[in-house]
Parts: C-alpha cells; sequence; structure tokens
C-alpha cells in the first residue's frame, strides 16, 4: 500500500549543483529518475497524489532555475525532502526538463467523466433519521488519520472512539460538517469528494470532481458543494443532496488564462463561495441565492451548455475582482466582507505583504506586513483591549503575528521555538495554542495568553514526535492535541490547567474537526 509519506522522504541532504558531473543526461535516464524518486508522490502520470501535479500548466508561477532549487533543497510547508544529496546537478536538470514537457495529453475531466464517477449508495431519505449511537451530535469530533487513511468519529464528551472508518487515499483540508451534524464531506488530494451519513455511519455518495483537488467548501444551508481543483483549473459545483455535478465552471480570465484555484470558502452572510486563485491576480465570489443580489449583475455567466436546464444555467454569478498579486493563502473575516490574503512566493517571488480585499468594495483596500509566509487559513481571531485582532502562524518565521483588523497594523511578533502551522482557540478560553511544526523544536506546543500576548506555558506532548493542530471541545474545557506520527496519539488536555486528561494511540492524526465549532463557525477555529 501506498504510504502518505514518499519513501524519498526518508532521504538526507547537502548538495552542491557545481561539483556534480557536467554530462547530459538523457529522456529515457530522466523517466527512470522520475519513476524512481517522484512518482510515488507526484504519480507516475505526472497528474499528482500526495504531491501536486507536474505539468507545465500547474507550473507557470515557476521559472526553471526555481524548480531546480525546490527539487535539490526542497520548498517550505511540503512534504518533499532536498534531493541535494542524492541526485547530481544534471539529473535534477533533466527532472525539470522533464517536468516541463507538456504531456501528450491530459485526460479530460469535465462534466461527463464526473457524471461516470458519480456513486450514490444510499438514495436521499433511505436511511433512518435518528443517530445508530447515543452522544451529543452537537459536540462530536471526525478525526483523520493520514497514517492509514482512516477517520475516526469521537465523542467529545466521553473521548471514546465511536467509529473508525476507511477513506480516500490522503485526504486535504477541513473535512466539513453540515446540516446540524448529519453529514460530513470530506476532500482527498485526488479529487474524491465523499458524503458521510454520521447517523447511520455510512457513506452515501462519492464523486470525482477533479484529478488533484485543494479543498471543498459547503454552502451554509447545506444545499452545494463546491470543489476547487489544481487540474483540470476549473471549479466543480455539487449538489450536496447526492453529490451530482450541477457545474464545471472553467477558471479563466478575460484574455483565456487559465488558471489553478488555491482554495475556496464558504460566506455564510453573503450566500457566497469565495474563491482564491493561483495563476490569475483576481478573487472570485460565486453566489449561491435563489435570486442574486445587484451587485452580481454583468457578471453572470452563461453555462447553458454545460446542462438543459435553464433555471441552474442563470445561476451562479460570479463576481470578479482584480488584486495586486495572485493569492495563495486566505482568510476570511468573521463579517465575511474581507479576505485577508497572500502570495506564499516561490524562491523568484516577494510575496512578503497580505493583502485586505474588501468583497463589498470589490478591490484590495489595505496591505499588511507580513514577511514569514503566513500559514492564513489557519488564522484565528479574538477581542483584544477593546478591538478585533488576528494571529497567524508563519511557515517561514518562528513568529505569531498579531495584527490590529481595524488599521491593519502588525500589534505584536510573539517568538516561537520554530516556525508554525496550525493555531486554535475557543471564545470561553484565555488561551491559543500554537504548533512548532518545522524544526527541531517540532515537538513542542506553545500556549498563549490572549490577553497578555505572551506564552505562558510550552507543552511536549510526546517528545521527539511532531505535535500539531488543535481543536477545542464545544464548551471550550478541552484541547485536543495531534501526535503527528505513524504511531501517535490524540492527546487531550484540560484547556485551563493545561494538564493532560487522556490520550488516544491513532495513526498519524493530522486535523480533527469538533461539530459546534465548525457548524457555529467559532472565531477560535478554521471554518
Ligand atoms: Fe494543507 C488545510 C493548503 C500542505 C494539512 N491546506 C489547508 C487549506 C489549504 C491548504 C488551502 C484549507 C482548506 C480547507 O480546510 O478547506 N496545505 C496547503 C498547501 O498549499 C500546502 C502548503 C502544500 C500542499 O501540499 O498542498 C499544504 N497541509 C499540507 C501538509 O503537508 C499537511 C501538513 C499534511 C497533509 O494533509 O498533506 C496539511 N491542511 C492540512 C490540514 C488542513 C489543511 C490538516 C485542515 C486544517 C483545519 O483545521 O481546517
Amino acid at each position: 500500500m501506498i504510504q502518505s509519506r514518499c519513501r524519498c522522504c526518508l532521504l538526507a541532504s547537502i548538495f552542491c549543483l557545481s561539483i556534480a558531473a557536467a554530462d547530459s543526461i538523457a529522456a529515457p535516464e530522466a523517466s527512470a529518475l522520475y519513476a524512481q524518486y517522484c512518482a510515488e508522490c507526484h504519480s507516475a502520470n505526472r497528474l499528482g497524489a500526495v504531491g501536486p501535479a507536474l505539468l507545465p500548466q500547474n507550473l507557470q508561477r515557476l521559472r526553471k532555475e526555481a524548480a531546480i532549487s525546490v527539487i535539490a533543497n526542497s520548498r517550505p510547508a511540503s512534504q518533499m525532502p532536498p534531493f541535494k544529496d542524492i541526485l547530481t546537478g544534471p539529473q535534477i536538470e533533466s527532472l525539470v526538463e522533464l517536468i516541463y514537457t507538456p504531456l501528450k495529453s491530459v485526460p479530460a475531466w469535465g462534466m461527463a467523466e464526473i457524471l461516470g464517477s458519480l456513486q450514490v449508495y444510499h438514495k436521499p431519505g433511505e436511511l433512518p433519521d435518528k443517530p445508530l449511537f447515543d452522544a451529543d451530535i452537537d459536540n462530536l469530533f471526525v478525526v483523520v488519520e493520514l497514517g492509514d487513511h482512516h477517520a475516526t468519529l469521537l465523542n467529545g464528551d466521553t473521548f471514546e472512539p465511536i467509529h473508525r472508518f476507511a477513506t480516500r487515499f490522503a485526504l486535504h483540508g477541513g473535512p466539513k460538517w453540515a446540516d446540524n451534524g448529519r453529514y460530513i464531506y470530506f476532500a482527498s488530494r485526488d479529487g474524491w469528494i465523499s458524503k458521510f451519513d454520521v447517523f447511520n455511519l455510512t457513506y452515501v455518495a462519492e464523486v470525482r470532481a477533479g484529478i488533484n483537488t485543494r479543498n471543498l467548501a459547503v454552502s451554509h444551508d447545506g444545499r452545494f458543494l463546491l470543489v476547487a481543483n489544481y487540474l483540470p483549473h476549473t471549479l466543480t459545483l455539487l449538489d450536496a443532496t447526492d453529490l451530482r455535478p450541477i457545474k464545471v465552471i472553467e477558471v479563466k480570465d478575460g484574455k483565456g488564462h487559465s488558471s489553478r484555484v488555491s482554495a475556496v470558502y464558504t460566506a455564510d452572510a453573503r450566500d457566497s463561495f469565495v474563491v482564491a486563485l493561483k495563476d490569475i491576480p483576481e478573487v472570485w465570489e460565486i453566489n449561491y441565492a435563489d435570486d442574486p443580489p445587484a451587485g452580481f449583475a454583468g457578471w453572470v455567466h452563461d453555462y447553458r451548455e454545460d446542462s438543459g436546464d435553464a433555471d441552474k444555467n442563470r445561476r451562479f454569478p460570479i463576481s470578479r475582482i482584480g488584486i495586486k498579486g495572485y493569492l495563495d493563502d486566505f482568510f476570511l473575516t468573521q463579517e465575511y466582507d474581507r479576505v485577508i490574503g497572500t502570495s506564499r512566493g516561490g524562491p523568484d517571488e516577494q510575496g512578503a505583504a497580505g493583502q485586505v480585499v474588501d468583497l463589498d468594495l470589490k478591490r484590495s483596500v489595505a496591505t499588511i506586513a507580513l514577511p514569514g509566509m503566513p500559514h492564513l487559513s489557519s488564522a484565528i481571531t479574538w477581542q483584544y483591549q477593546g478591538r478585533t485582532v488576528l494571529a497567524t502562524p508563519n511557515i517561514k518565521k518562528p513568529e505569531v503575528t498579531v495584527v490590529d483588523m481595524k488599521n491593519w497594523e502588525v500589534i505584536k511578533r510573539i517568538p516561537t521555538k520554530g516556525p508554525g502551522f496550525f493555531m486554535r482557540s475557543h471564545e470561553r478560553s484565555r488561551y491559543a495554542w500554537v504548533d512548532v511544526f518545522f524544526g527541531p523544536n517540532r515537538d513542542l506546543m506553545h500556549v498563549i495568553d490572549k490577553q497578555t500576548l505572551e506564552i505562558v506555558e510550552t507543552l511536549n506532548p510526546a517528545p521527539g514526535k511532531t505535535s500539531a493542530h488543535v481543536e477545542f471541545t464545544k464548551d471550550g474545557r478541552y484541547a485536543l492535541v495531534s501526535v503527528w506520527d505513524d504511531d501517535g496519539a490524540l492527546v487531550v488536555y484540560d484547556a485551563d490547567t493545561l494538564k493532560e486528561v487522556k490520550r488516544l494511540p491513532m495513526k498519524k492524526p493530522s486535523g480533527k474537526y469538533n461539530a459546534h465549532n465548525k457548524l457555529t463557525r467559532s472565531s477560535g477555529t478554521s471554518h
């Protein structure tokens, strides 16, 4: 069985391109190198798996010299190891030539293929509306275990597992709760969307919405799903009832340039999906109301070719907002009126500033000094001295950055023991938790006092093993931490005393998602 981390991740580093052999490498050898070192994560056909697709159309923002550097030295926030100790300079260059060579044909993944992949295991209304188990649905957690591609449904009162089930290979992004906890939607990196019936502990439908997928969002009324794809350059709109595709939206600018989609989120109060693009300097807002507001007039796309249903074809208008650069990562304010986004930047890009995009004014209104590659999809907000602040971990810098959301000035840079990935809190907790995901101190977890903006405690849940990603119970009394290891654990802490109260063995638990906190859009967690 394929492991979620490729074999090459085990390999070490230190390579100097200048001392490598100067011979050029023939194409067949490049293919063999690709098969040996790259295929397990990026797939043999280069269409992506745990790693992204490696095709010229997905590498537009990366110059070839930068691609050489990525293969030699790795890149931040990826699980890819550096290959400078393994491959010679010419071998790396030959791999770069290979991945910038167009495939003879990229498989089409449009309406027909998506519809062809649809599997409905239980028709809507077929299964009982009463849970098979006794627990507070509102306080359930779903925990994704990447180690063996499973998920565990956990009782958030007793911390006893209710059900453990297989998932699609390599889930990514937060599974989305919907319909007051009745359903959970999962997305895998290879495009599979699964709808799980929590009451009946079974999948009800699955569909492959893309070949290489980023994430999904569910409309706040539970009616629609929008899936963001890297390959093809599309957004797939699904009917949440049975995952039947409604539209495939091609992601292109006015000149016909296409783009990968960075991510999609739901803006509840606006009846909209908000979409960030990786290769086009635009943010899209796609309205899903039955009667879209006037602001969307003039931007209505005619998708009549997609289906014969004229009513559906007039729906889902798109408002395009031109911005200053690309957005790789973004955060939506609790009021859903603004997007705070950054370009991650490759080795050839700057990406030092965050920008604030006003969805009503339809333009960028401010910049924020965020040079540490903030992980904004993990940012949180809280009240501090009468104002709302946003706090984000940084993937490249050992600091948590705290920003005043009124004037967008950085009010504090809290030094940490290493760059972090995930940050969490809860309305009822005085603390915010942030991991140290990268570097030698990756087993540490900082606890920050939200009123003094100081680290008050640093926990070490499992010395030597990465600890990451916190989520709180519904009432904010307990915080659950992942020990991110095949021989890992879920560690439950009392969120006030910071003492451990329970430890459950798990196989590389990554994210965990509490029904109440997600459904109520708690300001302490991602949405
Ligand atoms: Fe993620 C969420 C992007 C690598 C684990 N990650 C997200 C989201 C985005 C994103 C846009 C928000 C989607 C959502 O929740 O709906 N992630 C990226 C990247 O661009 C990046 C850096 C490169 C890549 O490989 O795609 C990346 N992510 C990783 C990992 O390597 C992680 C650690 C392991 C994995 O699963 O591959 C990882 N990402 C996660 C998790 C979430 C996530 C656990 C959900 C966080 C949450 O609590 O909501």
